[in-house]
């Protein structure tokens, strides 16, 4: 699996299925993080590049949580929380503090159990 590049970051799809926070850990092995996303563009660039690589619909791990208190969301690579695109009813807080892309099949997100097992997407800061 390869990085791809947009605006000057990098991303990876990884495919074998880790619990969200070993799937931050495995970013980290690589100098990376789980992938955080700002605006529509990069949200459209992330559905694409997932889709390619896992062309059915399948939840996937991204950066961002709120484990250090309900409804406080934060992304692992420290970056603001600046732009959502949560499916509607979501986050519903069931079960999960983790949050996934491809939830819907525009690729919004949902919040989601952290010790399920999930492909994910890194994000490198520089490339
Ligand atoms: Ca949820």
């Amino acid at each position: 699996m390869f990085w791809f590049s947009f605006n000057g970051r990098c991303y990876k799809y990884i495919k074998p299925h880790l619990g969200w926070r070993d799937a931050e850990k495995n970013c980290q092995s690589q100098g990376a993080n789980l992938a955080s996303v700002h605006s529509g563009q990069e949200h459209q660039f992330l559905l694409k590049l997932t889709q390619n690589e896992q062309p059915q619909q399948t939840v996937t791990w991204i950066g961002l949580h709120d484990l250090f208190f309900d409804g406080g969301w934060s992304w692992t690579d420290g970056s603001g929380v600046t732009y959502t695109t949560w499916m509607s009813g979501e986050p519903n807080g069931s079960g999960g503090n983790c949050v996934v892309t491809r939830c819907s099949s525009e690729g919004q997100w949902c919040d989601y159990p952290c010790r399920d097992g999930l492909p994910s997407v890194c994000v490198l800061r520089a490339c």
